[in-house]
């Protein structure tokens, strides 16, 4: 219990300390939501719900939240407004278990495929090649044997920030000079990764091209590409969202979610961000699980999304 306890702190140190600016701007939207008020009334709850919108869960998710507290407050009679908190943090924790999509425990692999791959999509800036870094930290610390695929080979520099990765890791990387085919550095990255026994591949891939078309066409052939080597590659094709844009944040998930198939969210830069109730959101409407978080730029700040965790970082103490 012992190792496993102070791991645990110091992810909530660090989650604690990436949504402290949500945080402060949750709570001082809600101090003044309730102020001069001793019990939840429709006024109150008039308030809560432009807090909950004004702080970027979204329209939706505001309103089922906003449901679940009206029959809370329908049912228990008298509900004070310091009480609020604890019946949001209940009440938004158990929205968020009901829809379906299971956390994962910790950076695992599953083990009945070998090389897990994943695919990293994403418009340009969000994140991509960054989370990739730490998640090739992450996995290569838990003994995994990583191979990383520059397949961004729009700019030149894009290689050149994931071999920095690489090096800061200490993990392989298959890549092509600048322009080359992206399926085909897919291809390479693969077959490498296969002849070395690796246990997860994770490939970068281009967020900026001409044009949305293009960018969703470009994706689908790295895809057809990868099961030449691997049938069920990839197998997790993660989309990667700027939370600190909020709400665009929220619509980018829905257009790549309708151009492509996505299983798996990372929302990163939710550190230095007041708009980290975006989280809620898109947990919330998405039946794709939000799987990693980033909460700044080092090595370490990558997490696995915890719901209960996240939602008790927000409205604890
Ligand atoms: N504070 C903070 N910064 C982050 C986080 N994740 C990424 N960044 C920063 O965001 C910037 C863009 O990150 P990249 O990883 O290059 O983004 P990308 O999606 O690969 O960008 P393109 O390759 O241009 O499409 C970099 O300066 C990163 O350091 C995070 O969780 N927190
Ligand atoms: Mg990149």
């Amino acid at each position: 219990m012992g190792i496993f306890s102070f791991f645990s702190k110091e992810k909530k140190e660090t989650l604690d300390k990436g949504l402290s600016k949500t945080k402060e701007n949750v709570f001082s939207k809600l101090t003044r939501a309730i102020a001069g008020k001793s019990k939840v009334d429709d006024e109150v709850l008039d308030n809560l719900e432009e807090v909950l919108i004004t702080s970027d869960v979204g329209v939706d998710t505001t309103l089922k939240i906003i449901e679940r507290i009206e029959k809370r407050v329908a049912r228990d009679k008298y509900v004070t407004t310091q009480e609020l908190t604890t019946l949001l943090r209940d009440e938004i924790a158990t929205l968020l278990t009901e829809n379906n999509t299971e956390d994962a425990e910790s950076f695992t692999l599953p083990e009945d495929k070998k090389p897990y791959v994943i695919m990293v999509v994403g418009v340009n800036g969000v994140g991509k090649t960054t989370t990739i870094g730490k998640l090739a930290y992450q996995f290569k610390k838990a003994g995994k044997n990583v191979y990383l695929g520059a397949a961004d080979t729009f700019r030149a520099a894009a290689v050149e920030q994931l071999v920095i990765w690489s090096e800061r890791v200490g993990v392989p990387i298959v890549k092509q000079k600048m322009g080359s085919d992206p399926a085909s550095v897919a291809f390479d990255t693969l077959s490498s990764a296969k002849a070395n026994n690796a246990d997860v591949v994770i490939i970068d891939t281009a967020g900026r091209l001409h044009n949305k078309i293009n960018l969703m066409n470009e994706l689908t052939k790295i895809k057809n590409v990868m099961k030449k080597v691997i049938p069920d590659a990839p197998h997790e094709v993660l989309l990667v969202l700027d939370g600190s844009t909020g709400q665009n944040a929220f619509e980018q998930a829905k257009q790549f979610t309708a151009a492509t198939e996505v299983n798996a969210l990372a929302v990163t830069k939710l550190d230095g961000t007041a708009k980290g109730g975006v989280v809620i959101g898109i947990s919330d409407h998405f039946r794709i699980p939000v799987k990693y978080i980033g909460l700044g730029e080092g090595m370490e700040d990558l997490q696995v999304f915890n719901k209960k965790e996240f939602v008790n970082s927000l409205f604890g103490e």
